[in-house]
């Protein structure tokens, strides 16, 4: 079995080469932070509904948030649970916490008691920065319930607070730079087995990552990023996202929502350039579109990843929104692909582009490992610069996650075109990818397995028209026992977990199908049930 480490190390020998190819740089969040600072001082960086700060007021802001910080007793390699919504703030608390070399680890706002419990317990974090009442949820009273669950979490800082106003303020003072290869944060994997996985990234990596998608997205100091999506998700973090804007020394805008009427509004107000989006959003931005009032010609490229994005989807784009599409298949482990904005319109309308990096090494295998022909359909593997070769803490789970020399095993079925442009197919990971959020199916049968009245449960997707997949929960009763449908749902949702997570479908069966050899493995009955699920057109809803 292979050890339980924060973060598992490229060998050597690769990391001696992705530094003398010039991938990793040597430079940290916090010195990128000071050098644009005095590259771009009074340039605006970011914007919120009423906030609007320059380069150097955010360079001020995490100055003083790291010194806070530290004052309070936070040190370099303490793990901090980040769940803000889309407020200029997210970046001074981050660029806050790698000055003072913490780690962030990045919730999602969706995120309710028990994943928050599940982050801060797994990265033994220390404390915990979050907003008061956001959305109708008191996100302060969960995480001081779950500081009372997790014994490492000293502090809940919330944001908005005398108490927050008064870290906020604190004198800026020296502190030292943290190891540019060393963890830099812990993102969240969508997960396929069981809770979420930690995805710990280097500065160094993800910094290139950052810098590379900068320069393919075409980033410049006049460029404006919005950020529609939830920022701490990886997408509109660095693809190429908020740190990619500020990379150019370009000005990002945090939406609060990420629908028509909102961004529309942003895009008129602030002459937004570029943004990204998931296929459902892309569509109802599509629709939206044809009957806005609202300018939006200063839109020159949107994104559109996180899940497959079909054809027709891909053909609308550009001409209803009058910009050019271009897609993004990415993951929070690290690969992300891109179509280029000079690739040919076949190229982009139909493949989720092609890798960063001329050193993203890309595998495409059958179910042995080996390789298939040139063209067909296999599981992609992939290692490189910016790619982990471990997840957090989970040695057992690396095992299998990863190969014996270091791919990471993306659980997607792809097809390569020759000019190495990526086409997603398929998924043989056990996850309901939900309009671009992650279901891991273990983790939501767990949860209604805490059901007394539930004695089996397989959770798979079901097609549906605006999401891609929806979830469908096919549940066995226990004996004498008739939970309903509505019942589950609603259990489910006071477990305290997101509520993209709540399956959108119960489906109560008298039994699982079995085959010839007897009770079926979870995989192969997960198999069966979506088959009965896409043969059953009333369950598409
Ligand atoms: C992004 O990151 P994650 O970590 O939430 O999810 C990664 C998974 C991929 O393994 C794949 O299954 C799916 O999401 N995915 C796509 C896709 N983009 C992501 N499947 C089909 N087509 C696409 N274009 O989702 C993410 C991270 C960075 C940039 C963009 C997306």
């Amino acid at each position: 079995m292979l050890p339980d480490l924060d973060h598992t190390p490229w060998p050597p020998e690769v990391a001696a080469h992705y530094r003398a190819a010039g991938y990793w740089r040597g430079q940290t969040f916090g010195s990128l932070l000071t050098a644009l600072t005095a590259a771009h001082a009074g340039r605006t960086a970011v914007i919120g509904e009423e906030a609007r700060w320059t380069f150097a007021e955010l360079d001020d802001r995490a100055h003083r948030i790291a010194a806070g910080l530290v004052a309070r007793g936070i040190r370099a390699g303490d793990r901090v649970v980040v769940q803000l919504p889309n407020v200029p703030e997210f970046l001074a608390v981050i660029f806050g916490l790698w000055r003072a070399g913490a780690w962030p680890v990045f919730a999602l706002p969706a995120h309710r008691e028990s994943e928050l419990r599940h982050f801060a317990g797994q990265a033994e974090a220390a404390a915990i920065v979050t907003v008061g009442v956001h959305e109708r949820h008191d996100h302060a009273a969960t995480a001081r319930a779950v500081a009372d669950d997790v014994p490492s979490v000293e502090h809940v800082l919330v944001l908005d607070t005398p108490e927050w106003a008064e870290l906020a303020g604190t004198a800026p003072r020296e502190l030292p730079d943290p190891d540019p290869e060393g963890v830099a944060f812990l993102q969240l994997s969508g997960g396929s087995t069981g809770l979420p996985k930690l995805i710990p990234r280097t500065h160094d990596d993800y910094l290139y990552s950052v810098r590379e998608s900068a320069r393919i997205c075409r980033l410049r100091p006049e460029s404006v990023y919005l950020a529609a999506l939830p920022v701490a998700h990886n997408y509109p973090l660095s693809s190429p996202g908020v740190l990619g804007a500020l990379h150019a020394g370009a000005a990002s805008v945090l939406s609060p929502r990420p629908d028509a009427d909102t961004a529309f509004r942003l895009i008129e107000r602030e002459h937004v350039t570029i943004t990204g989006v998931v296929p459902p959003l892309a569509a109802a931005w599509v629709q939206a579109a044809a009957r806005t009032t609202r300018d939006l010609s200063s839109l020159e490229v949107l994104l559109v990843g996180g899940a497959k994005c079909g054809r027709e989807l891909a053909a609308r784009i550009g001409p209803a929104l009058g910009c050019t599409l271009q897609q993004v298949f990415g993951m929070a482990e690290g690969l992300v692909n891109y179509t280029r904005l000079d690739d040919p319109e076949e190229l982009v309308l139909g493949t989720q582009g092609r890798p960063i990096s001329l050193d993203d090494e890309i595998r495409v295998v059958d179910e042995q490992d080996r390789d298939v022909p040139p063209g067909e359909t296999g599981a992609l593997l992939t290692r490189g610069p910016y790619t982990i070769r471990g997840y957090y803490r989970a040695g057992a789970h690396n095992a299998t996650a990863f190969t014996a020399d270091g791919f990471y095993r993306t659980g997607d079925l792809v097809r390569r075109k020759p000019s190495g442009h990526i086409e997603v197919v398929g998924r043989a990971k056990e996850q309901i990818n939900r309009g671009g959020e992650k279901v891991a199916a273990e983790e939501v049968e767990d949860h209604l397995m805490a059901h007394p009245g539930v004695l089996d449960a397989a959770v798979v997707a079901v097609a549906d028209q605006y999401l891609g997949e929806r979830t469908c929960a096919y549940v066995v009763a226990a004996e004498g026992a008739a939970p309903t449908a509505p019942e589950l749902r609603k259990f489910v949702r006071q477990r305290g977990i997101a509520a993209f997570k709540v399956p959108d479908l119960v489906e109560i069966v008298p039994a699982f199908p079995v085959t010839g050899v007897g009770k079926t493995s979870k995989r192969e009955l997960r198999a069966a049930l979506s088959e009965l699920a896409a043969l059953a057109p009333d369950l598409k809803g």
